[in-house]
């Protein structure tokens, strides 16, 4: 918990903001106000032509704390040739921080994209691309030594399953390009604070337990890294997983490393109703609670201010609404919420207690879509494919183990009265000829509808084994055991929309030839989810 305020036991009365409004929709004291009471910078993203829009920079200027330059210090813009660096337009974003008395946060040092085409067109040696590398970081930490604090040293390293990204500086460096990028920032500037950066890494899973071990490697090894970034662009109807993000969180913490809150937005629909609009608004207060209540979050940035200009759209059409200011810069609810934390926190109100304990440990819950198929059957173009998201046996680690070369993803739609799903799997030891099914190598599916409740399972190879479930069941895998398509069928029902189902999935490993079941190394990955859920005509959460 934050300095000043004491976790309160009375302070669970709903809390309104009450906040002054002046001339404009702005409140006063204002958001950076409230939330320099709580230790925490609250910043956003921005590009050097927002400042020529009086209205952007009054808005930011009198909210905002804290500025990170949206693309101006990529490669592609600072350092265009191989013997030039443009520092005009990331220098007016670092002069306009300056004189409202703003702590920067650069971005990004080392990245996989918007790299000039002298980098990426050439095929480097290792000491070539090491002396390009050092080069780069020096010279831009060292212009900018003194006036930016903080950096995003390294953005985006690693794939969801955990295994390094093939980028240019893994492919030509290996891994220990984190370690020199992070040694040539302390290098340029010892004062500089120093972050890892990446998206998807909030919870425990494979990405951040492999980001985890990385950085605890850098940390024992006495390299220059002091925090992590999760970058936390989320989706309305997808809540957070807060027990995993909480002992995420905590881990970093116990490392001594900084947690920072680096590029928040919640997309929803241009058509979205009043409900994903106060699960936007929850979400975005909700991360607000983990910065007050974690000692280790001092920094909150939104990727951006306005919807009037948000890289969302353009990656994701139909979802312009994801910042905390509409187009015509009014604050939205989601600004109210975040208003509404801080607001509690600075009177001793404060009494939100991230979930921890036995239950939370051992059982992830996160939401996830179903979506309507066109057909009865599974297409690729029309479903969200998740990837399985932590060991479930795992204890207080929830990794993989390292024995187990094990990693997938799996996706679930629905048509008439059928879920309709794929998995694919990758797995370097296949076993199937064991005495049990579940000693075996398999895919369990886990069902809930109202009070009743089963359990599927299919070894690689085989159907579904015979099982209480009262429709149909039917799973077919591909010959070399990777890609498994299955259907359930409610029979008793004509259509699944409007129905309430839990659904979960999981992907069980033994990798031990002679195990029986007790000794049996069972890997369970999974994503799970809630233990019921809604399927309506455009989205479920399951
Ligand atoms: O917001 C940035 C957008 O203007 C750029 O076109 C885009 C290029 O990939 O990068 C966006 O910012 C990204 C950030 O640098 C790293 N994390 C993901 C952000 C959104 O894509």
């Amino acid at each position: 918990m934050k300095n000043l305020v004491a976790t309160s036991l009375f302070a669970v009365c709903a809390i309104m903001p009450v906040f002054a409004v002046q001339g404009s929709d702005l409140p006063t004291p204002s958001l950076k106000e409230l939330a320099k009471q709580s230790g925490i910078y609250v910043g956003a993203a921005m590009e050097a032509r927002h400042l020529k829009e009086p209205e952007f920079a009054k808005v930011f200027a009198s909210q905002f704390n804290q500025l990170t330059p949206e693309n101006e210090m990529k490669w592609s813009y600072i350092h265009p040739e191989r013997n030039r660096f443009d520092f005009a337009k990331a220098d007016e974003l670092v002069a306009f921080a300056e004189q409202h008395n703003m702590a920067v946060k650069g971005h990004a040092l080392v990245w996989h994209i918007q790299n000039p085409e002298w980098l990426t067109n050439q095929d480097w040696t290792a000491p070539e691309l090491e002396k390009v590398l050092e080069r780069h970081i020096k010279t831009v930490v060292g212009h900018y030594k003194g006036k930016v604090k903080y950096w995003d040293v390294v953005n985006e390293s690693f794939n969801e399953n955990g295994s390094y990204r093939e980028t240019l500086w893994y492919q030509v460096l290996g891994e220990r390009y984190l370690e020199l990028a992070f040694k040539f920032a302390h290098q340029a500037d010892p004062d500089a604070i120093l972050f890892y950066n990446d998206y998807s890494n909030e919870g425990m899973g494979p990405k951040s337990n492999a980001i985890y071990r990385k950085v605890k490697g850098m940390v024992d090894e006495g390299i220059p890294i002091h925090g992590v970034g999760f970058q936390l662009h989320l989706m309305g109807e997808h809540s957070i997983g807060e027990a995993t993000v909480a002992r995420n969180i905590q881990r970093l913490q116990d490392l001594g490393l900084k947690v920072h809150f680096t590029e928040v937005d919640v997309r929803i629909r241009d058509d979205a109703k009043q409900f994903s609009v106060d699960a936007q608004a929850r979400l975005f207060s909700r991360l607000m609670d983990f910065a007050i209540y974690y000692p280790s979050v001092d920094m909150y940035t939104t990727w951006g201010v306005t919807d009037k200009y948000s890289w969302i759209p353009s990656w994701f059409p139909g979802y312009g609404r994801g910042l905390m200011f509409d187009k015509d810069y009014k604050p939205k609810k989601a600004f109210d919420a975040v208003y509404s934390s801080l607001l509690a926190a600075s009177q001793g109100e404060f009494a939100y207690q991230p979930p921890v304990g036995e239950h939370a440990d051992t059982r992830i819950v996160q939401a996830f879509v179903a979506k309507p198929l066109t057909q009865s059957r599974l297409n690729d173009q029309e479903v969200i494919y998740y990837p399985f998201a932590y060991n479930q046996l795992g204890g207080q680690n929830l990794a993989v183990p390292e024995s187990h070369n094990l990693s997938g993803k799996w996706a679930v739609g629905y048509h008439d009265n059928k879920l309709i799903g794929r998995v694919y799997r990758q797995d370097d030891k296949t076993f199937t000829n064991k005495t049990f099914d579940y000693e075996n190598d398999n895919v369990e599916v886990f069902l809930q509808s109202g009070e009743a409740y089963w359990q599927i399972r299919s070894v690689v190879g085989e159907d579904f084994a015979a099982n209480s479930f009262p429709g149909k069941t039917k799973g077919v895998w591909s010959a070399d055991g990777k890609v498994f398509d299955f259907e359930i069928e409610f029979t008793s029902l004509k259509s699944l929309t409007g129905e309430t189902i839990g659904f979960n999935i999981a992907l069980s490993d033994n990798d031990e030839p002679e195990a029986d079941a007790s000794v049996m190394l069972s890997c369970i990955l999974y994503l799970a989810t809630t233990p019921v859920g809604k399927v309506n005509s455009s989205v479920s959460y399951l």
